[in-house]
């Protein structure tokens, strides 16, 4: 069960005990003795409300709630920055255990997985003993720039049913999970299928309001094996961002590499702000070659403070070249193969699904079954 902190009330605030959380304790306790599987409550960003939450205070909850249910867990939400040495050394002792929101703190993201092992295990060194539960966002983040996809959330809860399997994690909560046709985001509405063709595209994007510098980049790459015998080898692809010739350039700009070196560069603000078609021919830069690593970029020739992209990528050509889903609609074929450097440069398979519920939970239903 979750209730609301005090600092979430300009949006909302748990009824009928409000702030009251003495009474929420002992009100869950009350209510977990006839309902056997009511194991643990929660506070929604707790950690932010820690003037509230003084130690003394969260005794008093706890003591109500046990004094009714010895084993009623307290469980509250903490974001990975909040787990200071401070926070470990006050409040850990008091707690049943902590819901970690996977967040890819410092940014703020739902396309990026990367960073999810490291933060578990930071955890699990930091807090032995403690029951850390991972809560992968099945629902929009607020300030995120995407919502997570159907691969996103499937690859977060795989990881942390991985550490699950490795005691690094006491358990797995997902955020929101649409669970039934009347849920809300049971269904995408088709405006948030971004692709040139089909339901996928690459998608490569700086947040608003987030801070970049030069050298940061992130990248989608492949292993492509080359058609021998071929007299002409090249890649063509479409692409498209938001940005024209008003904004300013020199800070964003979508680059194609082989093995490294960059063969073609365009900054956001060219070519306008619809779907462009480039081909870049490869013969020259291949010849004698087997196989070659290709690779779509975004590259930050300047740092920004405030200044969004996202740029696409989608239906790909490649002549003399193997590469398998030429048209991303299938995310863990290129999931693998991501590489972000230096900071929140964020690239992605954006694969769109209408049935966005039924799709995941299909998906999650598979995992936990095999867990
Ligand atoms: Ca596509
Ligand atoms: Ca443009």
């Amino acid at each position: 069960m979750l209730v609301y902190s005090p600092s979430q009330a300009v949006c909302c605030v748990s009824r009928p005990y409000k702030h009251d959380y003495v009474t929420w304790a002992r009100e869950i306790a009350t209510a977990s003795k006839s309902h056997p599987n009511l194991t643990g409550w929660t506070v929604d960003d707790y950690g932010y409300d820690l003037r509230t939450f003084t130690p003394a205070y969260v005794k008093q909850m706890t003591a109500a709630a046990k004094a009714i249910n010895r084993s009623l867990k307290f469980v509250p939400t903490v974001y990975y920055g909040q787990f200071t040495d401070a926070f470990i050394a006050e409040q850990i002792p008091l707690l049943d255990g902590v819901v970690f929101p996977f967040r890819d703190e410092p940014h703020r993201d739902t396309s990026w997985t990367w960073s999810l092992s490291y933060q578990v295990k930071q955890l699990a060194k930091r807090l032995p003993g403690t029951d850390v539960y991972l809560m992968p966002y099945a629902h929009p983040l607020s300030h995120a720039a995407q919502k997570p996809t159907v691969a996103y959330v499937e690859a977060v809860t795989r990881k942390s049913l991985e550490h699950v399997r490795a005691g690094e994690l006491a358990g797995v909560v997902q955020y929101k999970l649409p669970f039934l046709a009347a849920d809300a985001g049971w269904t995408r509405p088709a405006t948030d299928n971004l692709a040139r063709t089909g339901d996928g595209r690459l998608s490569f994007v700086v947040q608003t309001k987030t801070a970049t510098e030069a050298g940061m980049s992130c990248g989608a790459s492949r292993q492509v094996k080359l058609t021998s015998g071929a007299a002409k080898r090249s890649v063509s692809f479409w692409h498209r961002d938001g940005r024209d010739t008003g904004h300013p350039a020199g800070y964003h700009v979508k680059q194609l590499l082989l093995n490294g070196r960059v063969m073609w560069q365009r900054d956001v603000t060219a070519d306008g702000t619809a779907w462009q078609q480039v081909t870049v021919d490869l013969t020259a830069a291949l010849a004698g070659a087997t196989s070659a690593t290709v690779e779509w970029r975004l590259y930050e020739r300047k740092g920004v403070s405030d200044y969004f992209v996202d740029a696409g990528v989608d239906d790909i050509v490649a002549t003399g070249l193997q590469l398998s889903d030429p048209g991303v609609e299938n995310a863990a074929a290129w999931t693998a193969g991501l590489v972000r450097k230096g900071g929140p440069v964020y690239c992605s398979a954006q694969v769109y699904h209408r049935d966005y519920g039924a799709e995941l939970g299909a998906r999650l239903a598979g995992l936990y079954a095999a867990a």
